[in-house]
């Protein structure tokens, strides 16, 4: 392909931002030349995940399958962007290790924001659901979310919009030499 694949990927609660950024990112990543596809962690489920819940051997499930997915893109050289809630840490290691082992490169983004602003933008109703006890183990609200330990990049969305932090993100992959 003549270009140098990776994937990017994006951690954090329901209503963070991951996915309205990868596709923001998708889009100024084609504008610039760069095969890249979008993994997002809802869309997934409905096809290649749909026999999976939010258990947590299910969401590990999950997490694995797309990073094998991810891995697999990005050996083919594609710039990979994969935004999941993947919420416990020693599974989104897991996946970095998966690329590192062979050599591709695994860029770790939080998207951070407050857990009542994240909870307020709601754009799904899920958090009122969650409160309101008909969805049980939802996360942020009654099943755990683990923030990255050592991140490669922090998005911080309620302080930036959604541009920005994409934009930051290119600027990550520019300054490392991946565009
Ligand atoms: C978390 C849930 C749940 C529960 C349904 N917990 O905001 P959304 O709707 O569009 O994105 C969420 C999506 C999370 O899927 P992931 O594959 O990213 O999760 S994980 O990495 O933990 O496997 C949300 C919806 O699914 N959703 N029930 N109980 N999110």
């Amino acid at each position: 392909l003549g270009q140098q694949g990776c994937t990017i990927w994006l951690t954090g609660l329901p209503s963070s931002g991951k996915s309205t950024i990868s596709f923001l990112l998708e889009r100024e990543l084609i504008k610039r030349g760069y095969i890249t596809y979008v993994l997002d962690g809802d869309n997934i489920r409905h096809g290649l995940n749909k026999n999976l819940g939010f258990s947590k051997e299910d969401r590990e499930e999950n997490v694995r399958r797309v990073g094998e997915v991810a891995k697999l893109f990005a050996d083919a050289g594609l710039i990979v962007v994969a935004s999941l809630i993947s919420p416990y840490q020693m599974q989104r290691n897991f996946v970095r290790n998966l690329h590192e082992s062979v050599g591709l490169s695994f860029i770790e983004v939080f998207v951070d924001a407050p857990p009542n602003i994240c909870e307020c933008r709601d754009p799904k109703g899920l958090y009122k659901k969650a409160r309101m006890g008909e969805l049980k183990g939802f996360t942020g609200v009654d099943d755990p979310y683990e923030p990255p330990v050592y991140p490669e990049i922090v998005v911080k969305t309620a302080e930036s919009p959604p541009n920005k932090c994409a934009d930051k993100i290119i600027t990550y992959l520019l300054d490392n030499g991946y565009l």
